[in-house]
Protein backbone atom coordinates (compact mmCIF):
# COMPACT_ATOMS: atom_id res chain seq x y z
CA UNK A 1 0.00 0.00 0.00
CA UNK A 2 1.37 3.02 -1.57
CA UNK A 3 0.80 6.80 0.64
CA UNK A 4 -1.24 8.23 -1.77
CA UNK A 5 -3.69 4.87 -1.39
CA UNK A 6 -3.78 5.73 2.35
CA UNK A 7 -4.93 9.15 1.61
CA UNK A 8 -7.12 7.88 -0.81
CA UNK A 9 -8.61 6.40 1.81
CA UNK A 10 -9.75 9.22 3.52
CA UNK A 11 -11.78 10.24 0.04
CA UNK A 12 -14.51 7.13 0.39
CA UNK A 13 -17.77 8.02 2.49
CA UNK A 14 -17.68 7.07 6.89
CA UNK A 15 -19.60 4.53 5.86
CA UNK A 16 -18.18 2.63 3.51
CA UNK A 17 -14.86 2.95 5.58
CA UNK A 18 -16.63 1.68 8.69
CA UNK A 19 -18.15 -1.31 7.09
CA UNK A 20 -14.50 -2.20 5.62
CA UNK A 21 -12.57 -1.90 8.98
CA UNK A 22 -15.22 -3.93 10.93
CA UNK A 23 -14.70 -6.38 8.78
CA UNK A 24 -11.53 -7.13 9.49
CA UNK A 25 -12.35 -7.49 13.18
CA UNK A 26 -13.52 -10.83 14.99
CA UNK A 27 -16.52 -9.83 16.88
CA UNK A 28 -14.50 -9.44 19.91
CA UNK A 29 -13.38 -6.38 21.93
CA UNK A 30 -10.87 -6.67 24.44
CA UNK A 31 -9.60 -4.52 27.66
CA UNK A 32 -6.87 -4.88 30.43
CA UNK A 33 -6.58 -4.32 33.88
CA UNK A 34 -4.34 -1.46 33.73
CA UNK A 35 -2.78 1.67 36.01
CA UNK A 36 -1.40 4.31 34.30
CA UNK A 37 1.82 5.85 36.68
CA UNK A 38 3.66 9.25 36.03
CA UNK A 39 7.47 9.59 37.61
CA UNK A 40 7.61 12.91 36.70
CA UNK A 41 6.39 16.06 34.67
CA UNK A 42 9.92 17.62 34.66
CA UNK A 43 10.12 18.18 31.25
CA UNK A 44 13.09 19.53 28.95
CA UNK A 45 10.93 19.32 25.81
CA UNK A 46 7.94 21.08 26.74
CA UNK A 47 5.84 20.13 23.71
CA UNK A 48 3.78 22.92 22.95
CA UNK A 49 0.73 20.03 22.16
CA UNK A 50 1.53 18.65 25.90
CA UNK A 51 -0.96 20.58 28.73
CA UNK A 52 1.08 18.17 31.30
CA UNK A 53 4.90 19.32 31.76
CA UNK A 54 5.17 21.89 34.34
CA UNK A 55 8.34 23.92 35.55
CA UNK A 56 7.01 23.70 38.67
CA UNK A 57 7.02 20.12 38.10
CA UNK A 58 7.24 17.20 40.83
CA UNK A 59 9.61 13.73 40.73
CA UNK A 60 8.68 10.79 42.69
CA UNK A 61 11.08 8.62 44.34
CA UNK A 62 12.36 5.43 43.42
CA UNK A 63 9.73 3.89 46.65
CA UNK A 64 6.81 6.42 45.76
CA UNK A 65 6.37 4.94 42.51
CA UNK A 66 7.19 1.02 43.34
CA UNK A 67 4.31 1.60 46.92
CA UNK A 68 2.17 2.98 43.70
CA UNK A 69 2.77 -0.09 41.49
CA UNK A 70 2.33 -2.48 44.15
CA UNK A 71 -0.80 -1.17 45.88
CA UNK A 72 -2.53 -1.35 41.93
CA UNK A 73 -1.21 -4.63 41.32
CA UNK A 74 -2.89 -5.87 45.05
CA UNK A 75 -5.84 -4.46 43.53
CA UNK A 76 -5.93 -6.86 40.64
CA UNK A 77 -4.07 -4.79 37.93
CA UNK A 78 -2.24 -6.77 35.24
CA UNK A 79 -0.13 -3.79 33.59
CA UNK A 80 1.89 -1.36 35.04
CA UNK A 81 2.03 2.19 32.52
CA UNK A 82 4.50 4.09 33.74
CA UNK A 83 5.44 6.89 31.73
CA UNK A 84 6.58 10.51 32.80
CA UNK A 85 9.04 13.00 30.97
CA UNK A 86 12.84 13.99 29.85
CA UNK A 87 13.57 15.06 33.21
CA UNK A 88 17.57 16.33 33.09
CA UNK A 89 17.92 14.97 36.97
CA UNK A 90 16.39 11.47 35.89
CA UNK A 91 18.85 8.53 34.38
CA UNK A 92 19.08 4.91 33.58
CA UNK A 93 19.53 3.72 37.40
CA UNK A 94 16.56 5.02 39.12
CA UNK A 95 14.26 3.37 36.21
CA UNK A 96 16.45 0.29 36.88
CA UNK A 97 15.94 0.01 40.33
CA UNK A 98 11.93 0.91 40.06
CA UNK A 99 11.44 -2.23 37.24
CA UNK A 100 13.89 -4.76 39.53
CA UNK A 101 11.99 -3.75 42.80
CA UNK A 102 8.24 -3.63 41.22
CA UNK A 103 9.26 -7.28 39.39
CA UNK A 104 10.71 -9.14 42.37
CA UNK A 105 6.97 -8.52 44.27
CA UNK A 106 4.95 -9.08 41.28
CA UNK A 107 4.12 -10.35 37.53
CA UNK A 108 2.42 -7.39 36.71
CA UNK A 109 3.67 -6.46 32.97
CA UNK A 110 5.54 -3.73 33.27
CA UNK A 111 5.07 -1.17 30.40
CA UNK A 112 7.40 1.77 30.26
CA UNK A 113 9.24 4.55 28.91
CA UNK A 114 8.09 5.95 25.57
CA UNK A 115 10.35 5.62 22.38
CA UNK A 116 11.56 9.34 22.72
CA UNK A 117 12.10 8.99 26.44
CA UNK A 118 14.12 5.83 25.59
CA UNK A 119 16.12 8.38 23.44
CA UNK A 120 16.55 11.14 25.23
CA UNK A 121 17.50 8.96 28.14
CA UNK A 122 20.33 6.97 26.56
CA UNK A 123 21.75 9.60 25.27
CA UNK A 124 21.73 11.46 28.54
CA UNK A 125 23.72 8.03 29.77
CA UNK A 126 25.54 8.44 26.66
CA UNK A 127 24.71 4.82 26.54
CA UNK A 128 23.53 3.45 22.96
CA UNK A 129 20.02 3.16 22.72
CA UNK A 130 20.43 -1.30 22.69
CA UNK A 131 22.67 -1.12 25.97
CA UNK A 132 19.93 1.40 27.58
CA UNK A 133 17.04 -0.99 26.71
CA UNK A 134 19.15 -4.26 27.86
CA UNK A 135 19.77 -3.31 30.78
CA UNK A 136 15.78 -2.08 31.51
CA UNK A 137 14.84 -5.24 29.99
CA UNK A 138 17.46 -7.06 32.64
CA UNK A 139 15.62 -5.36 35.24
CA UNK A 140 12.14 -6.38 34.48
CA UNK A 141 10.88 -3.90 31.51
CA UNK A 142 8.47 -6.40 29.60
CA UNK A 143 7.43 -3.51 26.92
CA UNK A 144 7.20 -0.04 25.48
CA UNK A 145 4.16 1.89 25.49
CA UNK A 146 3.25 3.38 21.96
CA UNK A 147 3.34 7.46 22.80
CA UNK A 148 5.91 10.17 21.60
CA UNK A 149 5.16 9.41 18.24
CA UNK A 150 2.61 12.09 17.75
CA UNK A 151 2.76 12.49 13.95
CA UNK A 152 5.62 10.63 12.23
CA UNK A 153 6.48 13.59 9.55
CA UNK A 154 8.89 16.39 10.29
CA UNK A 155 7.06 18.69 9.01
CA UNK A 156 4.51 18.52 11.89
CA UNK A 157 6.70 17.68 14.58
CA UNK A 158 8.89 20.50 13.66
CA UNK A 159 5.43 22.39 14.88
CA UNK A 160 3.76 20.36 17.56
CA UNK A 161 6.96 18.90 19.30
CA UNK A 162 9.96 20.38 18.07
CA UNK A 163 12.52 19.69 20.79
CA UNK A 164 11.72 15.53 20.83
CA UNK A 165 12.90 12.73 19.18
CA UNK A 166 12.57 12.76 15.31
CA UNK A 167 10.18 10.84 13.70
CA UNK A 168 13.41 8.65 12.32
CA UNK A 169 14.54 8.18 15.42
CA UNK A 170 11.30 7.07 17.18
CA UNK A 171 11.15 4.57 14.70
CA UNK A 172 14.80 3.50 14.91
CA UNK A 173 14.22 2.67 18.90
CA UNK A 174 11.10 0.66 18.32
CA UNK A 175 13.45 -1.16 15.84
CA UNK A 176 15.86 -1.93 18.23
CA UNK A 177 13.26 -3.05 20.91
CA UNK A 178 11.67 -5.69 18.70
CA UNK A 179 15.23 -6.72 17.82
CA UNK A 180 15.67 -7.53 21.98
CA UNK A 181 12.35 -9.25 21.86
CA UNK A 182 10.25 -6.10 23.64
CA UNK A 183 7.24 -5.60 21.88
CA UNK A 184 5.75 -2.34 21.80
CA UNK A 185 2.44 -0.22 20.69
CA UNK A 186 2.59 2.79 18.42
CA UNK A 187 0.58 5.82 19.06
CA UNK A 188 -0.50 8.55 16.63
CA UNK A 189 -1.98 12.31 18.17
CA UNK A 190 -4.10 13.18 15.41
CA UNK A 191 -6.36 16.61 15.31
CA UNK A 192 -4.14 19.42 15.36
CA UNK A 193 -2.43 20.80 12.22
CA UNK A 194 -1.75 17.65 10.27
CA UNK A 195 -3.28 16.51 7.07
CA UNK A 196 -4.63 13.62 5.91
CA UNK A 197 -1.69 12.84 4.20
CA UNK A 198 0.80 13.59 7.02
CA UNK A 199 -1.43 10.92 8.85
CA UNK A 200 -0.82 8.31 5.30
CA UNK A 201 3.01 8.66 5.90
CA UNK A 202 2.50 7.69 9.60
CA UNK A 203 0.49 4.70 8.69
CA UNK A 204 2.59 3.88 6.41
CA UNK A 205 5.90 4.03 7.84
CA UNK A 206 4.46 1.95 10.84
CA UNK A 207 3.24 -0.20 8.54
CA UNK A 208 7.00 -0.58 6.79
CA UNK A 209 8.33 -1.31 10.16
CA UNK A 210 5.90 -4.34 11.34
CA UNK A 211 6.47 -5.89 8.27
CA UNK A 212 10.09 -5.86 9.15
CA UNK A 213 9.85 -6.77 12.89
CA UNK A 214 6.25 -7.81 13.56
CA UNK A 215 7.38 -6.30 16.93
CA UNK A 216 4.13 -3.58 17.21
CA UNK A 217 0.95 -5.05 19.20
CA UNK A 218 -1.47 -2.61 19.07
CA UNK A 219 -2.00 1.20 17.83
CA UNK A 220 -3.39 3.78 19.31
CA UNK A 221 -5.01 6.91 17.85
CA UNK A 222 -5.02 9.70 20.34
CA UNK A 223 -7.61 12.48 19.59
CA UNK A 224 -5.19 16.03 20.43
CA UNK A 225 -7.40 17.96 23.03
CA UNK A 226 -5.91 21.58 22.95
CA UNK A 227 -7.03 22.80 26.50
CA UNK A 228 -4.58 24.19 28.55
CA UNK A 229 -1.93 23.75 25.85
CA UNK A 230 0.62 26.15 23.70
CA UNK A 231 -0.67 25.37 20.62
CA UNK A 232 -4.27 25.57 21.50
CA UNK A 233 -7.18 24.75 18.38
CA UNK A 234 -10.51 22.97 18.27
CA UNK A 235 -10.83 19.45 18.71
CA UNK A 236 -11.52 17.36 15.59
CA UNK A 237 -14.92 16.68 14.42
CA UNK A 238 -16.61 13.00 15.43
CA UNK A 239 -16.72 12.16 11.16
CA UNK A 240 -12.55 13.05 11.44
CA UNK A 241 -12.04 10.20 14.22
CA UNK A 242 -14.09 7.52 13.53
CA UNK A 243 -12.72 8.01 9.55
CA UNK A 244 -8.89 8.04 10.93
CA UNK A 245 -9.85 5.01 13.07
CA UNK A 246 -10.71 3.42 9.99
CA UNK A 247 -8.61 3.97 7.93
CA UNK A 248 -5.70 3.01 10.87
CA UNK A 249 -7.65 -0.23 10.53
CA UNK A 250 -6.97 -1.25 7.28
CA UNK A 251 -4.00 -0.22 6.93
CA UNK A 252 -2.32 -1.67 9.75
CA UNK A 253 -4.36 -5.28 9.52
CA UNK A 254 -1.51 -6.88 10.83
CA UNK A 255 -1.50 -5.08 14.31
CA UNK A 256 -3.53 -7.12 16.55
CA UNK A 257 -5.20 -4.30 18.19
CA UNK A 258 -6.74 -0.78 16.99
CA UNK A 259 -7.58 0.63 20.22
CA UNK A 260 -10.71 3.26 20.98
CA UNK A 261 -9.06 5.12 23.95
CA UNK A 262 -11.92 5.93 25.67
CA UNK A 263 -9.95 8.61 27.93
CA UNK A 264 -9.51 10.94 24.94
CA UNK A 265 -12.61 9.76 23.02
CA UNK A 266 -15.19 9.35 25.84
CA UNK A 267 -17.54 6.62 26.57
CA UNK A 268 -19.95 7.71 23.40
CA UNK A 269 -17.59 8.27 20.77
CA UNK A 270 -15.35 4.73 21.71
CA UNK A 271 -18.40 2.91 21.94
CA UNK A 272 -19.03 3.96 18.22
CA UNK A 273 -15.68 3.57 17.39
CA UNK A 274 -15.82 -0.64 18.25
CA UNK A 275 -17.95 -0.71 14.69
CA UNK A 276 -14.97 1.74 12.83
CA UNK A 277 -12.35 -0.58 13.17
CA UNK A 278 -11.07 -0.50 16.97
CA UNK A 279 -11.29 -3.59 18.88
CA UNK A 280 -10.00 -2.57 21.97
CA UNK A 281 -11.22 0.04 24.63
CA UNK A 282 -7.86 0.11 26.52
CA UNK A 283 -8.27 -1.02 29.82
CA UNK A 284 -9.56 0.55 33.66
CA UNK A 285 -6.62 3.20 33.16
CA UNK A 286 -6.32 4.16 37.19
CA UNK A 287 -4.33 7.07 37.27
CA UNK A 288 -4.60 8.66 33.91
CA UNK A 289 -3.21 12.58 34.18
CA UNK A 290 -1.39 13.20 30.74
CA UNK A 291 -5.31 13.78 28.29
CA UNK A 292 -6.77 15.13 31.94
CA UNK A 293 -4.23 18.05 32.18
CA UNK A 294 -5.76 18.86 28.08
CA UNK A 295 -9.01 19.25 29.43
CA UNK A 296 -10.73 15.30 29.30
CA UNK A 297 -13.76 15.31 30.97
CA UNK A 298 -14.14 11.33 31.43
CA UNK A 299 -13.70 9.78 34.42
CA UNK A 300 -10.39 9.22 36.19
CA UNK A 301 -11.07 5.63 36.05
CA UNK A 302 -13.19 2.90 34.19
CA UNK A 303 -14.42 -0.74 36.30
CA UNK A 304 -14.79 -3.49 34.63
CA UNK A 305 -18.35 -4.15 34.91
CA UNK A 306 -18.71 -0.75 33.21
CA UNK A 307 -16.26 -1.50 30.41
CA UNK A 308 -17.84 -4.43 29.48
CA UNK A 309 -21.25 -2.62 28.97
CA UNK A 310 -19.62 -0.16 26.68
CA UNK A 311 -18.40 -3.24 24.41
CA UNK A 312 -22.01 -5.26 25.10
CA UNK A 313 -23.70 -1.89 23.57
CA UNK A 314 -21.32 -1.66 20.56
CA UNK A 315 -22.62 -5.61 19.90
CA UNK A 316 -19.22 -6.99 20.51
CA UNK A 317 -18.40 -9.77 22.49
CA UNK A 318 -16.56 -8.22 25.69
CA UNK A 319 -13.01 -10.20 26.71
CA UNK A 320 -10.51 -9.52 29.05
CA UNK A 321 -6.59 -9.61 27.70
CA UNK A 322 -3.04 -9.35 28.51
CA UNK A 323 -0.78 -6.58 27.46
CA UNK A 324 0.26 -8.59 24.66
CA UNK A 325 -3.93 -9.42 23.49
CA UNK A 326 -3.97 -13.27 24.41
CA UNK A 327 -7.50 -13.40 25.84
CA UNK A 328 -7.67 -14.21 29.49
CA UNK A 329 -11.96 -14.12 29.77
CA UNK A 330 -14.43 -13.83 27.87
CA UNK A 331 -18.08 -12.10 29.17
CA UNK A 332 -20.17 -13.47 26.29
O1 LIG B 1 2.87 10.57 24.11
C1 LIG B 1 0.24 14.79 24.72
C2 LIG B 1 -0.16 12.44 23.87
C3 LIG B 1 0.57 10.53 24.83
C4 LIG B 1 -1.73 15.62 24.43
O2 LIG B 1 0.86 2.40 24.49
C5 LIG B 1 -1.77 14.26 24.10
O3 LIG B 1 -0.84 1.38 25.35
C6 LIG B 1 -4.01 14.45 23.58
O4 LIG B 1 0.97 7.37 24.78
N1 LIG B 1 -4.01 15.77 23.85
C7 LIG B 1 0.47 9.70 26.09
N2 LIG B 1 -2.90 13.68 23.68
C8 LIG B 1 -0.62 8.63 25.97
C9 LIG B 1 -0.08 7.38 25.35
C10 LIG B 1 -0.85 6.12 25.48
C11 LIG B 1 -2.15 6.12 25.93
C12 LIG B 1 -2.82 4.93 26.06
C13 LIG B 1 -2.23 3.74 25.76
C14 LIG B 1 -0.91 3.72 25.31
C15 LIG B 1 -0.25 2.43 25.02
C16 LIG B 1 -0.21 4.92 25.15
O5 LIG B 1 -0.43 11.51 24.90
C17 LIG B 1 1.81 11.32 24.58
C18 LIG B 1 1.30 12.29 23.52
O6 LIG B 1 1.37 11.73 22.25
N3 LIG B 1 -0.53 13.80 24.27
N4 LIG B 1 -0.48 15.92 24.81
C19 LIG B 1 -2.91 16.39 24.28
N5 LIG B 1 -2.91 17.70 24.52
Amino acid sequence: MKVREIVELFEKSIHELGKMADSLNDGYATFVLNKHINYSNVCESKCPICAYHSDNGFTKSVDEVVREALEAVKLGVKELHIVGSHNPELGVEYFEEIFRKISEKSDAVIKALTATEVYYYSKKEKMSVREFLSRLKEAGLKMLPGGGAEILAERVRRIISPRKASAERWLKVMKIAHSLGIKSNATMLFGHVESYRDIAIHLYRLRKLQEKTNGFVSFIPLLYHPENTKLGGEKASAVKILKTIAVSRIVLDDFKGIKAYWVMLGEDLATLALNYGANDVDGTVLGEKIAHSAGAKTPRAMTVERLVKMIKRAGKIPAERDSFFNVIRCYE
